[in-house]
């Protein structure tokens, strides 16, 4: 029978990273993580949109400690101190599941020892029980933006195959650990970064390459192949573990109805869809051997590599979606930002403070299109709205403009699932106050809970409940009826 509503059990929450929210980036044996390189370069001083993509330079200076600039993914929001408050407050809201991820570096420091620091597990093990004390799903991520530096500095980071086995050996060990106390995980979040920001997704230094594309076309085999290895070491651990792949979906509109234009798209799309082409149905598509010989990319595949991709795909599909583009065979006009891509401005869509193009309608397009391609589950893991908060005298905020947002969303999203769409869960992007990705700021604000802090690191840390905290809380207790 047709689904016309949200199906019962449907993963309500939201969605958080390590990087970006724990902090005590130097406690509990943690090592020193690709994220604790990036400084907040203020808006004024910035050369492009995104500072995560950092040079050799600025590595050597944070390693070094001589850097004059604040390292706001060091601090996070010091979820690490904070995270019984925070879980309690999310329980507050209703959520049934809680999307985080586990720091590399916190289990193995250096990410290439065989014994993992105690310390680190044990901190996890402590998250993870207080979200069941309140019936909270943990969903985690094995890898979100940060890995050892160790790695990247000795080993060239994904572009060396020893990682396939060190990322092996991190995944078992927190499955083995965990396996009584997480069902749903996800390798790399949005993989195809390792391609638009090599830094971030891979940890690859553009100035160390000639090449960049080929040695990131190289590094996201190696976490094609890590990712498959981990789905079956999951599945062996825990039969019942759910194991997916993580987008950042690109949906993109021809600019004209002139077949150059559509074709383009098309072709935008693939390079979009390629990732979890491997991922979802285990081989590489056809298409992409042109686009390889036109870049010159060439992918050295070691025997085996190609029956793992095969037979360990991923149990669901998960992806980002905060904003769509315009594509045209001829490039023009003024260009519109977004997390990891710029496009083509919409006519027709209302834009973020940061530019992002605000589309709810292509989230239930890109939903339509996903669910016909793949016919696997489908889980948005992130979602909401960058906005600039600001508080009120009795100390109140009224944001509703994210409400707007999340509402707009959320019902396309229902409209999916009239569609036929399985969609398995929403967890709206940044629920408590978090470190940037793009920019390292901490005013551009995704939250429902406000985090007193500035851009740089000043502020109480107090939590405090926006507007948005209610009318969430209202969303997940009728199960997405009262929007
Ligand atoms: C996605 C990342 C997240 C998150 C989000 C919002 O690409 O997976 O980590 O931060 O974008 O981006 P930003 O923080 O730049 O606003």
């Amino acid at each position: 029978m047709t689904q016309y509503t949200f199906p019962k059990g449907f993963l309500w929450g939201g969605a958080t990273a390590a990087n970006q929210i724990e902090g005590a980036y130097d406690q509990g044996g943690k090592g020193l993580s690709s994220a604790d390189m990036i400084p907040y370069i203020p808006k004024e001083e910035r050369t492009g949109d995104h500072t995560s993509d950092i040079s050799s330079q600025q590595i050597k200076e944070a390693i070094e400690g001589n850097s004059p600039r604040h390292f706001p993914k060091r601090h996070g929001i010091d979820f690490y101190h904070h995270y019984k408050e925070d879980i309690a407050l999310l329980s507050e809201m209703g959520f049934k599941a809680f999307r985080m991820s586990i720091s590399w570096p916190r289990i193995f420091p250096k990410g290439d020892e065989s014994q993992p620091n105690e310390e680190g597990l044990a901190f996890y093990d402590n998250v993870f029980d207080e979200l069941r004390k309140y019936g909270i799903e943990p969903i985690v991520s094995l890898s979100h933006y940060e890995m050892p530096i160790h790695l990247i500095e000795e080993y060239g980071a994904w572009t060396n195959r020893k990682l396939v086995g060190f990322f092996e050996h991190y995944a078992k060990t927190v499955f083995a650990r965990y396996k009584d106390k997480v069902t749903y995980w996800m390798t790399f979040n949005e993989i195809n970064c390792i391609t638009l920001s090599p830094y971030n997704g891979g940890g690859i230094v553009s100035d160390r390459y000639e090449h960049v594309e080929q040695a990131s076309y190289q590094g996201l085999h190696h976490q094609f192949v890590a990712s498959a290895l981990a789905v079956k070491a999951g599945h062996e651990i825990n039969p019942n573990f759910k194991i997916g792949c993580m987008l950042a979906l690109m949906e993109s509109y021809a600019e004209t109805c002139n077949p150059d234009d559509v074709l383009k798209t098309l072709k935008e799309e693939q390079l979009n869809m390629f990732f979890t082409d491997v991922q979802v149905r285990g081989y590489y598509p056809s298409y992409i051997n042109r686009f390889f010989e036109e870049q010159n990319i060439q992918i050295e595949m070691q025997p085996g590599d190609e029956e793992i991709l095969k037979n360990h795909t991923v149990d669901y599909l998960s992806f980002s979606y905060y904003m769509t583009f315009v594509t045209s065979s001829s490039p023009h006009g003024e260009k519109a930002p977004g997390n990891l891509f710029a496009g083509i401005k919409n006519p027709y869509l209302e834009s973020s403070e940061w530019g992002w193009q605000i589309d709810p309608v292509g989230l239930r397009i890109a939903l339509n299109k996903l669910y016909d391609r793949y016919q696997v589950p489908l889980f948005i893991v992130e979602n909401g709205l960058g906005a600039i908060d600001t508080i009120q005298e009795d100390g109140s905020i009224e944001d509703d403009y994210r409400i707007d947002y999340l509402r707009k969303h959320i019902v396309q999203m229902k409209e999916a699932i009239k569609d036929g769409v399985d969609v398995m869960g929403y967890t709206a992007w940044g629920p408590i106050d978090l470190i940037s990705v793009s920019t390292s700021e901490m005013q551009k604000r995704y939250g429902f809970i406000y985090v007193d802090q500035d851009n740089e690191g000043n502020g109480t840390l107090n939590r405090s409940k926006k507007k948005s905290f209610h009318w969430y809380q209202k969303v997940i207790e009728t199960n997405g009826e009262v929007l």
